[in-house]
């Protein structure tokens, strides 16, 4: 019998055939939620999972008893339990690397784009209020040669670095657990504590993961220490964030701006005040959304699911243990 796989994922038809070959697949596309009576019933004989956003549980994977691996289309895997997961023996596949460029790109085009005012200026195109001119209360800040403090310096952290250094003449701070020389050399990187990060950058960019340890990572203190001209953007997860502090920073003028792609709750509340305030440019989690890159991450996942329920390794495994446990 062949083993069963949930897929609740954008898989196009290739991909979808690819993991027939061999698997019996049962698609939910565009699946909202894990209450979803036709997913839950299936899960009692599901081998394999594949799909992004979705929260899974831990009260979930009790009615998984066959379960062996999930891939999930994205880097993050904030949603799902991975101590759970490890102890059953689950293997849990992400896509880190197809997705770097791309969520750099995003990172870079929220800098731009809230330095530069870009949103609330095309707005006043659309509006025909172009004749109003602009003037130095409606100019927007440089970036080329300014100081870009990067909090979290991994791939897309490196990559979002390279550009401020390479492309636009950028000094770079970086605050991460570990040093990463090869970085200060490409680059001219400097490892920094937080603190004096916040206080000496012009653009602040958050790429760290969202864990016990980064969860509101950034809040009130953080945004005090923070320069009034700062532009701080958000590539990561919102929850890194205390979002009623960044209110009120970008409310009192604590800072100047931010460019967000990532919220505390998604999809954004209706109530949020951020999406209309004209110092904000707000992006509904478009990070690597793009065709190439989608389809990439797609594809990462289909290989490593396969390879999974192949008693195979994965490709990007996130919880090692596991797969030294089967
Ligand atoms: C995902 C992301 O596409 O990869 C991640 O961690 O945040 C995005 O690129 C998103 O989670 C939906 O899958």
């Amino acid at each position: 019998m062949k083993k069963r796989i949930l897929a609740y994922g954008r898989l196009n038809d290739d991909q979808l055939a690819q993991l027939g070959h061999d698997f019996e697949v049962l698609n939910f596309p565009g699946l909202a939620s894990a209450d979803d009576p036709a997913f839950r019933s299936a899960l009692p004989d599901a081998h394999g999972l594949i799909g992004a956003s979705l929260a899974i549980t831990p009260q979930l994977l009790d009615e998984a008893p066959h379960l062996e691996a999930i891939a999930t289309i994205s880097v993050g895997y904030d949603n799902y339990p991975v101590d759970a997961l490890t102890r059953r023996g689950i293997l849990l596949c992400n896509t880190p690397d197809v997705l770097t460029e791309t969520t750099a790109d995003t990172g870079f085009l929220l800098i731009m784009a809230a330095a530069r005012r870009a949103v609330e200026l095309a707005e006043w195109v659309k509006r025909g209020d172009w004749q109003a001119g602009i003037g130095p209360e409606r100019f927007g800040s440089d970036v080329h040669g300014k100081t870009l403090g990067m909090i979290g310096f991994g791939r897309i952290g490196a990559a979002v670095a390279r550009r401020g250094a390479l492309g636009f003449g950028m000094r770079v701070l970086y605050s991460n657990a570990s040093p990463k020389p090869e970085l200060e050399a490409e680059l001219g990187a400097e490892h920094h504590e937080m603190d004096a990060l916040l206080s000496e950058s012009d653009f602040i960019c958050v790429t760290v993961p969202l864990n016990a340890d980064t969860e509101h990572l950034i809040g009130e203190r953080e945004f005090a220490l923070m320069k009034p001209s700062a532009i701080f953007v958000n590539i990561s997860r919102g929850k890194v964030v205390n979002e009623a502090a960044l209110i009120e920073a970008l409310e009192m003028g604590r800072i100047r701006a931010a460019g967000l792609d990532v919220f505390e709750q998604e999809p954004l509340s209706p109530e949020s005040p951020l999406p209309h305030m004209t110092n904000v440019v707000a992006l509904p989690h478009i990070g690597s959304a793009t065709h190439e890159t989608r389809t990439a991450m797609a594809q990462r996942a289909v290989d490593n699911l396969i390879l999974a329920l192949r008693g195979e390794r994965p490709i990007s495994l996130v919880n090692d243990a596991a797969w030294r446990s089967v």
